[in-house]
């Protein structure tokens, strides 16, 4: 037991230059530190990210969210114990009193709640990834997770519109998280010679997530056949599989998707999905169709679910109530994991623990604006996650998390499994 002595939330800024929120938590054992991400493409369902509105930062400041905690937050949970993380959560879920957190703000609330997460585990005397492994309840194999790297930004990340948002390297054939993420960095910078001896300097300018966003490659086959020539440089055409996230919601327009210069039905756009898929060795496929289409993401799954993951991200926002109706009516076969899309730890370890009792995967991920935080890394030990998503293996808001994990490799060693067999499938 050890009570939260102070509360304190700042304004600070996240990767690409926006504010977000910080928050420190003082407990007898130290200061416990949480800063929040934020997404670009976020879906319509997420929780609200509070923003101040006006001319300061764009409309993008975030005084209003920072005062909910110092002046309402704080009031409450100073004097809680810190091990206490459901009792935390429920009373910030309380306080703010909406369904989507728009009274105090997810991104208040989540910067809070990671907080008092990681002064838990301290209180504890347990290592992150342990507690957060403890509040998911359940005895876990230790296990580091498959990064999948995206290292061809396409869509709003990059400036670019109907195209695909994030074309990922998956290591599985790797035997360790370390030997993961060597191979993919090799590939990162054979990738980076061959954009620029092809396609001029401008080709490998970076887009949000680390990855090249080379403009003259508008095409998914076109941006995967030069990720494929990539792969084989180095030799690693066998160790190698990918992963596809359309981000398609912001492709889709009154039931149309306009994709690459076409207009497609949600089943024209599964056909031509599943030409790539046969194409490529690909085994993941995120958000191939929009938020609210759920009949065609049904289709999706119906057609390629035996083949592969079918991710739900915008469509299931990490909302138990949304990842239920997908398992109940088969709409996908995986959650995609944002703590920042619910708001709380706790509701966030529902929302896996929902995916894996269903024998669904949960793939544990970064927001395209992030921070130097790596509490997701932990998270995603602490779960028995299979997989993680934190972009590029380059800029060190994306590799806060990627080096967290091979410490924590190093420190489980021989005890941690790395399951990228598992994907190994086609
Ligand atoms: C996604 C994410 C992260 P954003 O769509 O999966 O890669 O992007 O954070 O912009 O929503
Ligand atoms: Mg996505």
């Amino acid at each position: 037991m050890s009570r939260i002595r102070t509360v304190r939330g700042r304004e600070v800024l996240d990767s690409r230059g926006n504010p977000t929120v910080e928050c420190d938590v003082e407990t007898d054992d130290g200061l416990f530190r949480a800063m929040v991400p934020s997404g670009a493409s976020a879906g319509i369902h997420e929780a609200v990210e509070l923003r101040d509105g006006g001319r300061r930062f764009h409309g993008r400041g975030t005084r209003r969210a920072v005062d909910n905690i110092n002046n309402i937050m704080s009031k409450k949970i100073v004097g809680m114990d810190c091990t206490d993380q459901n009792g935390v959560d429920d009373l910030l879920i309380e306080l703010d009193g909406t369904e989507n957190k728009e009274q105090l703000g997810a991104n208040a609330i989540l910067a809070v709640s990671i907080a008092v997460c990681k002064a838990g585990a301290a209180a504890t005397g347990k290592k992150l990834y342990e507690y957060v492994g403890e509040l998911y309840g359940k005895p876990y194999p230790r296990m580091l997770p498959v990064p999948q790297h995206n290292i061809i930004n396409g869509g709003k990340h990059a400036g670019q519109e109907n195209s695909i948002q994030e074309h990922m390297i998956m290591p599985v054939g790797a035997k360790s998280f370390r030997e993961a993420l060597r191979m993919a960095s090799e590939i990162y910078h054979a990738l980076k010679n061959i954009l620029k001896k092809r396609l001029g300097a401008g080709a490998v300018l970076i887009g949000d997530e680390g990855g090249f966003a080379p403009p003259q490659l508008k095409t998914i086959h076109e941006r995967l056949d030069i990720l494929m020539e990539a792969i084989s440089s180095v030799g690693y055409e066998d160790e190698i599989k990918l992963a596809i996230d359309s981000a398609s919601s912001e492709f889709f327009e009154d039931g149309i998707y306009r994709l690459e210069g076409k207009e497609m039905s949600a089943g024209e756009l599964i056909d031509y999905y599943s030409d790539v898929v046969s194409s490529y060795p690909i085994v993941s496929w995120e958000d191939g169709m929009a938020e609210d289409d759920w009949d065609g993401w049904v289709e999706m799954t119906k057609k390629l679910g035996d083949r592969i993951q079918i991710v739900g991200d915008d469509l299931l926002v990490t909302n138990p109530r949304r990842i239920k109706k997908a398992i109940e009516i088969r709409a996908a076969n995986s959650a995609l994991i944002k703590l920042n899309q619910i708001g709380t730890v706790t509701e966030t370890l529902e929302a896996v623990k929902l995916a894996h009792s269903n024998r669904w995967t949960a793939v544990c991920s970064h927001r395209s604006g992030e921070t130097e935080d790596s509490f997701l890394a932990d998270f995603t030990v602490g779960v028995s996650s299979s997989q993680i998503k934190c972009g590029a293996p380059a800029r060190s808001e994306r590799l806060s998390k990627y080096n967290q994990l091979l410490r924590i490799e190093e420190e489980l060693d021989k005890e941690a499994k790395y399951p990228g067999e598992k994907f190994r499938t086609k």
